[in-house]
C-alpha cells in the first residue's frame, strides 16, 4: 500500500511520501514541489498543474482556479455569485443547484462540478506520487481547512473518489501541521504531566487557521480552531490590482478590468511584488510590457504604502487568534510556543501582529510551503500496517455545533438535541435512545448558522425505517448512533430496535428528551473509528443499509444497556435500515458516471501526449541528423548522400507544419523509421569508428 500526503491548497498543492529513509516531499516533472492548482481544458486534451498555469492567459476562459471554495456550496451562494464576476471562466447553475464550471473541452461545451475539477487535480497528483514512488498509488491522506463543514467534506471525498484514490483521512491542514511537529519531538510531557500548549497558524491564499493544540508524550489533542474564511494571500493581490487598474485608469487611460487577459497579467505582476515587497521594504518598480492596447505601463510601490492600503484585512488577524485562545480557556502563559506555516505568513505585517498577539516570537522552524502534506503522509503512515511509525493518536474537533431535530408529539411538534457542541472531541460516536412506534426522521443541522460557510445550515435528513410499536402496542426504544467520522463528516451511522424489557415505564417515555450516551473517551474512541475507517474504504460515502448493519453489530457491543455489563436483561435488538439525504450530495449513479468519465479522460490524455511524444520523436530526429550532417557524421557520408538526406529532412520540416500537422501516431511513427533507415547506417559508421579506438585504449589498459 501506498503511504501519500496531499495538501490541496485553494492555490497549490503538495504531495509528501513514505520511503525508506523517512517522510519527504516529491516534485513534479517539472522538478517542482508545488504542484498549482489549476486545470486547463483544450480541445484534444486536459492539462493540469503547471502545464494548466501557464495556460492561464492564453486560454483564460478554460483555465480553472481557484475553484477550492466551490466545494459543497450551491450556485446561488452569496460567495460563489460573489466570486463570478471576478473569474475569467464561468460558473454554471448545475440541475440539483450546485455550483458548475462551464468550459469548452474536446470542441464541446461542457459544465463540470468541482468534484471533477478536484478530481482531476488528484488524478496528477496521483501520477506525480506515482512516479515518485514507482508503483500504483491508492491510498492517501488529504487535507482540508479545518472549517470545511459537511457538505464541503463530502464534496472533496467523492473528488478523491472520482480521481480513484483511497483517502483513508481527510485531515485538517492545522491537525496536519500540529502533527508533523509533534511526532518527531523527543521531549514531550509524560501524560501524566501538564501538556505542552502550542498555537498553529496558516494564512494561505484563500483563508487563515488557527488552532491551539495539547501535546503529551504519543498524542495530540486540539483544544480549539478559529478562522478567518475569507482573509488570505490574495486580498493582499486584489488590493494591489485595485490600486493598480485605478491608477492606469487615470495614467494611461487604460481600463483593466474590461480586458481580462490584461486583469490576469496583472493579478500575476502584483502577486510577485507582493512577495518582493515581504524581503524588501524600499520603494520597488511595477513593470509590465504591452501590457493593454500596446501600451507599456510602469508604477512603484513601497512596503509601507502596501500595509497602509492592506490595513481593513491586517486588522483581521487578531480575531481568529483571541476567538482561538478564549476557546481553549488558556492564558497567553500556558502557550509554549506559536509555530507558523503557509505562504502569506511571510509577510512582515501579518508575523509581527500574531507575535504582538502572544507575546512571544514565533516560530518558523516547519517548513512553512510542506508542513501540511508533511503531516498528511505521516497520517497515512500510521494508517497503513506496511509502516512503522511512532504511535501518535489525534484528537481534533468539531468545528461548528451539530444538532439533531425530529417530528415530536410536544407542544411545537419538535424535538431538538444539540449531538456536538462546538470543539467536541473528533471522531466520536454518540448513541441516543428514542421511544418510537413508527419510521420516523431525523434532520441535521448546524446549531450557529451565522458562524458557517454558508448560508444553508442544514447537514441532511437520515429516516430510519422499519419502526414498528412493540407487540403490545406500546413505543418501542430505538437506539441511534451518530457520529462524526475520521472525515469530519457527521452521520446518523446506524439505529436499532430494542425489543421492550419487563417493568420498564410504559407510553409516558414516547418522544421524550433523548437519553444521550457517550461512548467511552474520546482517545478510545478515536482509535476504533480509525481502525474502522481504515478497513471499509470509503464506506461513508453512502451509509445505505448494508454499511449500517455492519455498524449496527459494532454499536450494539458498546451499548451499556444491552452489552455484557448486565448480563440477566435479556434484550433483543434487531437493526434498522437508514436512508440517508444529505444536502448538495452527488447522487451515487453520477458519482459512478464521473468515476468512468475521469478514466476516460485520463485514457485521452495518454493518448494525446503519445501521439505528441511521436510527433516531437520526428521532430527532433530531423533537426539532430541535419546538425550532425555537417558536424560529427560529415566524414560518414558521401556528399551525394547527403545532399539527398538533408533534402528529405528539409520535406520533412515542411511536412510537419502543414499536412503532417495533425496526424495519427502511426504516420508519425513510419516517418520516424523511414528517416531512421538513412540515418541509422551513418550513426552506425560513426559509432564504429569512434568504438575502435577506445576498445584499443581499453585493451591497453588491461595490458
Ligand atoms: P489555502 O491554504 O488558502 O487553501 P494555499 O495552501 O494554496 O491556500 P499557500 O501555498 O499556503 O496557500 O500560500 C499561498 C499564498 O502565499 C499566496 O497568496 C502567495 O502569494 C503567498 N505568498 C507566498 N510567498 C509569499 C511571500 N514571500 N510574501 C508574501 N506572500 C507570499
Ligand atoms: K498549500
Ligand atoms: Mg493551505
Amino acid at each position: 500500500m501506498s503511504v501519500v500526503g496531499i495538501d490541496v491548497g485553494f492555490q497549490n498543492c503538495y504531495i509528501a511520501v513514505a520511503r525508506s529513509g523517512g517522510i519527504e516531499t516529491i516534485a513534479n516533472e517539472y522538478s517542482d514541489r508545488c504542484t498549482p492548482a489549476c486545470v486547463s481544458l483544450a480541445s484534444k486534451n486536459r492539462m493540469i498543474g503547471n502545464a494548466a498555469k501557464s495556460q492561464i492567459i492564453t486560454n483564460f476562459k478554460n483555465t480553472v482556479h481557484g475553484f477550492k471554495k466551490f466545494h459543497g456550496r450551491a450556485f446561488d451562494d452569496p460567495f460563489v455569485q460573489a466570486e463570478k464576476p471576478k473569474l475569467p471562466y464561468s460558473l454554471h447553475k448545475l440541475a440539483n443547484g450546485n455550483t458548475g464550471i462551464k468550459v469548452r473541452y474536446l470542441d464541446e461545451d461542457k459544465a463540470f462540478t468541482v468534484e471533477q475539477i478536484t478530481g482531476m487535480l488528484l488524478t496528477k497528483l496521483k501520477e506525480t506520487s506515482e512516479s515518485a514512488l514507482k508503483k500504483p498509488v491508492v491510498d492517501c491522506v488529504i487535507s482540508v481547512p479545518s472549517f470545511f463543514t459537511d457538505a464541503e467534506r463530502r464534496s472533496v471525498f467523492d473528488a478523491t473518489q472520482i480521481a480513484g484514490l483511497n483517502c483513508l483521512r481527510l485531515i485538517n491542514d492545522t491537525t496536519a501541521v500540529a502533527l508533523a511537529y509533534g511526532i518527531y519531538k523527543q521531549d514531550l510531557p509524560t501524560p501524566e504531566e501538564r501538556p505542552r500548549n502550542v498555537v498553529f497558524v496558516d494564512m494561505g491564499h484563500s483563508s487563515f487557521q488557527v488552532s491551539i493544540t495539547a501535546f503529551n508524550k504519543g498524542k495530540l489533542k486540539v483544544l480549539a480552531t478559529a478562522f478567518d474564511l475569507y482573509l488570505g494571500g490574495r486580498n493582499f493581490d486584489e488590493t494591489l490590482v485595485d490600486y493598480f487598474c485605478e491608477e492606469f485608469k487615470g495614467k494611461y487611460k487604460l481600463n483593466v478590468r474590461d480586458n481580462p487577459r490584461a486583469l490576469l497579467r496583472l493579478h500575476q505582476e502584483c502577486e510577485k511584488l507582493k512577495k518582493l515587497m515581504s524581503a524588501n521594504s524600499s520603494d520597488l518598480p511595477l513593470n509590465i510590457e504591452c501590457f493593454m492596447n500596446d501600451i507599456d505601463v510602469s508604477s512603484r510601490m513601497n512596503r509601507m504604502q502596501f500595509e497602509d492600503m492592506c490595513a481593513q484585512y491586517l486588522m483581521r488577524v487578531e480575531m481568529p487568534l483571541k476567538a482561538a485562545l478564549e476557546q481553549s480557556k488558556l492564558s497567553r502563559d500556558d502557550i509554549y510556543g506559536v509555530e507558523i506555516v503557509g505562504g502569506a505568513t511571510r509577510m512582515p505585517a501579518i508575523k509581527e501582529r500574531i507575535a504582538k498577539f502572544f507575546g512571544k516570537d514565533i516560530s518558523t522552524t516547519l517548513n512553512a510551503d510542506e508542513a501540511v502534506a508533511r503531516g498528511c503522509a505521516l497520517q497515512c503512515a500510521i494508517l497503513s500496517p506496511a509502516f512503522k511509525v511512532r504511535e501518535f493518536s489525534i484528537t481534533d474537533v468539531v468545528p461548528f455545533p451539530i444538532t439533531l431535530r425530529w417530528k415530536s408529539p410536544t407542544e411545537d411538534g419538535l424535538g431538538e438535541c444539540e449531538v456536538f457542541s462546538k470543539n467536541h472531541a473528533a471522531p466520536f460516536s454518540k448513541v441516543i435512545t428514542f421511544h418510537k412506534k413508527e419510521p420516523f426522521d431525523l434532520e441535521a443541522f448546524y446549531s450557529c448558522p451565522q458562524e458557517l460557510p454558508y448560508p444553508d445550515h442544514r447537514i441532511g435528513r437520515f429516516s430510519v425505517h422499519n419502526v414498528v410499536p412493540q407487540p403490545d402496542g406500546d413505543s418501542s426504544k430505538v437506539k441511534v448512533k451518530v457520529r462524526v467520522n475520521v472525515h469530519g463528516i457527521f452521520s446518523v451511522s446506524s439505529a436499532s430496535l430494542i425489543e421492550k424489557q419487563k417493568g420498564e415505564g410504559e407510553d409516558m417515555q414516547i418522544d421524550s428528551e433523548p437519553l444521550v450516551q457517550n461512548e467511552g473517551r474520546a482517545e478510545e474512541q478515536t482509535k476504533m473509528q480509525v481502525d474502522q475507517e481504515g478497513q471499509s474504504q470509503g464506506e461513508q460515502q453512502n451509509e445505505d443499509s448494508s454499511a449500517v448493519s455492519k455498524e449496527g453489530a459494532s454499536g450494539e457491543k458498546q451499548d451499556p444497556a444491552a452489552g455484557g455489563s448486565k448480563p440477566k436483561v435479556k434484550v433483543k435488538s434487531i437493526d434498522l435500515p437508514i436512508v440517508a439525504n444529505n444536502i448538495r450530495q452527488l447522487d451515487s449513479d453520477v458519482l459512478s458516471n464521473f468515476v468512468e468519465y475521469e478514466r476516460q479522460m485520463i485514457i485521452q490524455d495518454k493518448l494525446v501526449k503519445e501521439l505528441n511524444d511521436a510527433k516531437n520523436a520526428v521532430e527532433e530526429y530531423v533537426y539532430d541528423l541535419r546538425d550532425k550532417l555537417c558536424g560529427m557524421y560529415e566524414k560518414y557520408v558521401t556528399e551525394e548522400d547527403s545532399n539527398r538526406l538533408t533534402l528529405m529532412l528539409e520535406d520533412t520540416e515542411n511536412w510537419l507544419y502543414e499536412d503532417g500537422e495533425d496526424q495519427p501516431k502511426q504516420v508519425y511513427e513510419e516517418k520516424l523509421e523511414g528517416l531512421k533507415r538513412l540515418g541509422q547506417p551513418i550513426q552506425d559508421r560513426h559509432r564504429e569508428h569512434e568504438d575502435r579506438p577506445r576498445a584499443f585504449e581499453e585493451l591497453g589498459k588491461k595490458l
